[in-house]
């Protein structure tokens, strides 16, 4: 097949969904396939059926077609709508993940499953909440600042904690805009209860209702998951480990993690390092238990553990078809239910674990947190009683794999740059060698590469192509999600990667003994992001959107990614996407997304399918902001 033709980057991937073909086994290729040409109204958000009287197609298309739904709502109302509801969809998935973390940190306790790992950033994070910690036992003022944060989801008055993080003047502009965020939970429902039948037509005012919820994401759930993740299970440190479907192992038990939620994922792992799981694995006659990750879940185990990545959201179908993977242990998001019938061809175990996440054929073992331990070693003892029931004739495992560095948290990269800091001269602990070369024009920017894939472009090219340009050009980068996947496996995540940099960021590699892409964890862990890119803002004494930096999303597919690329974009960073979002249908909601916003936030929308003209116009905005920086310092 000539490379242009091929589905993926990935040559393996192309393999596996041959064998799929000959063993007769339905891919989401070929559903792709099916679906044929996408409805053209529903790619440009245009199609509504938000009650009953619908559902209503207007015509994008001014003067021609139906103009308005019955309501009378038009092309405007309808995509601003639609768009609203994929940020509260997506906020709602971030942030309920984040929910039962805050719950899980409830329930430690110094003997139970559950523990505190990094008491420090748990001090720091209630001196910050004004939570009492003279005195006190860890584990009470651990509960204490718990129950604040539940509190954060349903809270009647005030505006959330988290954002008071941000440079003052990005708190302005929330203030100005009425975009600060409330509690959690009431941003999501006050977009439903705008978005229904005869409530908000205004597109802006629908638009900075989504600014506002997905700030309570951005500065809300998803910070709120990523540091409780840490305080439990560990802040990560830079960890080596191996990347793609290559780190799968014939001779033992491979378990397959995939989802997001590291309070499941966490107690998988340490299962499956039990003497007594161990020693069952043996038994059954395989030489050990392998786990390896899929997505988010991928990356909390590799961060903290240095759990073999086997590989991205669209790799889940491709693992099992190796016939090698014992069971498909999930929790919640970014499963697909096709994992059924695919299982079903194999002797897989596809063992779903959350009542938020059942899916048709599965088998369900549910997890309890409250006996984690044990609820963990019944769901591995499941995958590895099933090692016997392999079927020989079926087994292909692709030789590729990649080395990479997984788990620089943001405490992490400060560490690393804590090795260029004169002693004499400056205090360490601080960003200031990040934005010392950022100023001096060595790095002429940072970009953060996040998000899935998606069948309408070639997996992972544009993730590849776009990282390799950028590095090129001294624009060093950061990446989570797929695309930290993505990365991984084509060994952008290791420090021999350096050698594609460009003179400035190779320089940097060096003495801060980086890689030019680093990895820093899942989808909720943007906020790992907005950390940083805050910090540089505030040590400059400038603002967001007036740094050289820019979020990417080349292959976004999920309602999460709209919230994170509004949340972006309300932080004043700009966000280059590289597949259309179904906002064509209205020339308003374009011309706020891709325009005006910029008034409002200092950051606008980017949007081309082609990885290389959106990398141009990444590079020359990051110039452009550069310029105006210069003037200001
Ligand atoms: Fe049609 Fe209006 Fe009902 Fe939407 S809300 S389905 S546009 S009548
Ligand atoms: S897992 S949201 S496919 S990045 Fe977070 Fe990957 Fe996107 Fe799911």
């Amino acid at each position: 097949m000539s490379e242009e033709k091929m589905v993926s980057l990935d040559i393996i991937d192309e393999q596996l969904i041959k064998k799929a073909e000959q063993e007769g086994i339905e891919t989401m290729w070929d559903r792709k396939k099916a679906m044929k040409t996408p409805c053209g109204f529903g790619e440009q958000g245009v199609c509504c059926r938000i009650c009953a009287m619908g559902p209503c197609r207007v015509s994008p298309v001014e003067g021609k077609g139906a103009q308005r739904g019955i309501c009378g709502a038009t092309a405007d109302t309808i995509v601003a709508r639609n768009f609203a509801r994929m940020v509260a969809a997506g906020t709602s998935a971030h942030s309920d993940h984040a929910r039962d973390i805050a719950h899980v940190m409830h329930m430690a306790s110094r003997d139970g499953s559950y523990t505190i790992k990094d008491e420090k950033k748990l001090l720091v994070l209630a001196e910050e909440w004004e939570v009492k910690t003279e005195g006190r036992d860890i584990y009470d003022i651990a509960h204490e600042v718990a129950e604040v944060a539940l509190n954060e989801f349903g809270k009647p008055f005030g505006t959330l904690r988290f954002p008071e993080r941000a440079p003052e003047p990005r708190k302005k502009i929330w203030k100005e805009l009425g975009i600060e965020p409330r509690a959690i939970d009431r941003e999501i429902a006050t977009i439903m209860h705008s978005t229904s039948i005869g409530c908000t037509s205004d597109a802006e005012s629908l638009l900075k209702m989504s600014m506002r919820t997905s700030l309570s994401n951005g500065w809300g759930g998803s910070m709120m998951g990523s540091e409780f993740t840490d305080i439990i299970f560990g802040t990560p440190t830079p960890t080596v480990t191996e990347a793609n479907l290559g780190v799968l192992e014939e001779k033992q038990v491979n378990i397959l993690l995939h989802g997001h939620d590291p309070s499941l994922s966490e107690m998988i792992v340490m299962a499956a390092n039990d003497p007594e799981m161990l020693k069952l694995a043996q038994e059954v006659g395989a030489e050990g238990i392998n786990l390896a990750g899929i997505c988010c879940t991928g990356n909390e185990v590799t961060m903290r553990h240095g759990v073999k990545l086997a590989g991205t959201f669209y790799q889940q179908e491709l693992a099992v078809l190796t016939g090698v993977i014992e069971a498909v242990i999930v929790d919640v998001q970014c499963i697909f239910p096709s994992l059924t019938p695919v299982t079903d061809c194999y002797h897989t175990k596809f063992i779903t674990t959350s009542p938020k996440a059942k899916v048709t054929g599965a088998t369900h073992i549910e997890f309890n947190e409250a006996v984690a331990l044990e609820s963990a070693k019944a769901i591995v003892k499941a995958a590895v009683e099933n090692y016997a029931n392999r079927k020989q004739d079926k087994i292909f495992i692709p030789k590729s794999k990649a080395q990479a560095i997984t788990g620089y948290s943001v405490e992490a990269v400060v560490k690393q740059l804590d090795r260029v800091v004169n002693s004499h001269i400056d205090s360490q602990g601080t960003v200031k060698p990040l934005a010392d070369v950022l100023k001096a024009g060595v790095l002429r920017g940072a970009a953060g590469i996040v998000g899935c894939n998606n069948p309408k472009v070639r997996h992972e090219y544009s993730h590849i192509e776009i990282m390799k340009k950028l590095i090129a050009n001294d624009v060093i980068v950061v990446t989570t999600g797929c695309a930290a996947q993505a990365a991984a496996k084509a060994g952008l995540l290791s420090k021999d990667a350096a050698k594609l940099a460009g003179k400035g960021l190779q320089a940097v590699c060096e003495l801060v003994d980086i890689p030019p892409v680093i990895h820093l964890g899942s989808c909720v862990d943007n906020t790992r992001i907005l950390k940083l890119v805050s910090a540089v803002a505030k040590f400059m004494d400038v603002d967001n959107s007036d740094l050289p930096v820019v979020g990417v999303a080349p292959e976004w597919m999920s309602e999460k990614a709209v919230a994170i690329g509004t949340y972006v974009v309300s932080s004043g960073i700009d966000v280059f996407l590289g597949v259309v979002p179904p906002v064509t249908g209205s020339k308003e909601v374009m011309d706020i997304l891709t325009n005006k916003i910029e008034d409002m936030t200092g950051a606008k929308f980017f949007v081309d399918t082609d990885p290389h003209a959106l990398t141009d116009v990444m590079l020359a905005r990051i110039e452009e902001k550069r310029e105006k920086l210069e003037q200001k310092l």
